[in-house]
């Protein structure tokens, strides 16, 4: 029997929970995931290789209009990811479209109407309605953009339906050769994880503009006697106040994130890891193009 390949990539406003389905589709936490819209920055790649399959799963930073030079970086993501894709998921999520009424901006439905490959609409979130009727007008508002070769309703969260989305991509997947070792789960690095791990613990510990102002660039990754490794990371901010809030009282707050990090990352990597943070202060660094390419955008 041929075998199947591609690239799949999910694209959506933020939020509405491309992260969360691309780990439970997976099975493995490779993209971190906060209740705060802009969580994802860069492309992350997962893979899912079966007997006669192999899916590359891409997830996208979730779709805005860019205000600074990273959101702008971030969006360049969006239409580089669609190029490389042989199938696009695209994710409304239920909460989202009861709240505003809006499925997406018009900017972004040309962009995904003009890829000339298949799309599958996702109605994300379902968890959170009593009865069926209610996702009727999202999936009626779907429905009408006539863009879609398939609707599949799920939820991320309690992981249902994630089995028919898994036919209905294999089902629009071209004859290929498998793009990557069977074993892969990524094509990026432990570093690049590490530094993800520790960016989603200040997202979900610090609140305003403090999670948005904040890169991790990982500056040690070595292992030391006895099999524990050592990690040092730099928190970098755009503010001496925010490097102050993200300390906190007595050091407490980088203490929460770097306990909070540490277990994560031991868990990922499955050996034990020593965890080293510093916060540093770069003004403005969102927005300065030099910057941004250092840190890898
Ligand atoms: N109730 C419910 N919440 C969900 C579901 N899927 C995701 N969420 C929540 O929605 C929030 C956003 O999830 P993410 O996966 O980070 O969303 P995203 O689309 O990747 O967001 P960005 O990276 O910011 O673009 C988190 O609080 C998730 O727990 C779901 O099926 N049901
Ligand atoms: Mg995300």
């Amino acid at each position: 029997m041929p075998v199947k390949a591609g690239f799949v990539s999910l694209i959506g406003k933020p939020n509405a929970g491309k992260s969360t389905i691309f780990n439970a589709f997976l099975e493995s936490k490779l993209s971190i995931v906060s209740p705060k819209p802009q969580t994802t920055r860069k492309e992350v790649v997962g893979i899912l290789t079966e007997n006669d399959c192999q899916i590359v799963l891409l997830d996208t930073p979730g779709l805005i209009k860019p205000k600074y030079k990273l959101q702008e970086v971030m969006m360049e993501y969006v239409p580089t990811s669609l190029e490389s894709s042989d199938v696009v998921l695209v994710v409304f999520d239920y909460l989202n479209y009861s709240k505003t009424g809006k499925l997406i901006s018009k900017e972004y439905l040309t962009m995904i109407e003009q890829v000339g490959i298949p799309k599958i609409a996702i109605l994300n979130k379902i968890d959170l309605v009593d009865s069926k009727i209610q996702l009727i007008p999202l999936l009626t508002a779907i429905n009408n953009l006539n863009l879609f070769d398939e609707i599949v309703p799920l939820s991320a969260k309690d992981k249902t339906n994630l089995d028919t989305l898994k036919e209905v991509i294999i089902k629009y997947l071209p004859e290929s050769h498998f793009y990557y070792d069977e074993e892969s789960l990524s094509t990026l690095n432990t570093k690049f994880f590490a530094a993800e791990i520790i960016r989603e613990k200040i997202f979900l510990n610090t609140e305003e503009e403090i999670p948005y102002s904040a890169e991790v660039q990982i500056q040690e990754f070595i292992e030391r006697e006895n099999g524990k490794w050592f990690i040092s990371a730099d928190i970098i901010l755009e503010k001496q106040s925010q490097k102050q809030i993200l300390i906190g009282k007595n050091g407490s707050m980088i203490k929460q994130i770097s306990s909070e990090a540490r277990i994560e990352i031991e868990k990922f990597l499955d050996y034990p890891v020593f965890l080293e943070l510093f916060v540093k202060v770069r003004k403005d660094w969102r927005n300065n193009t030099t910057m941004l390419k250092s840190y890898g955008y």
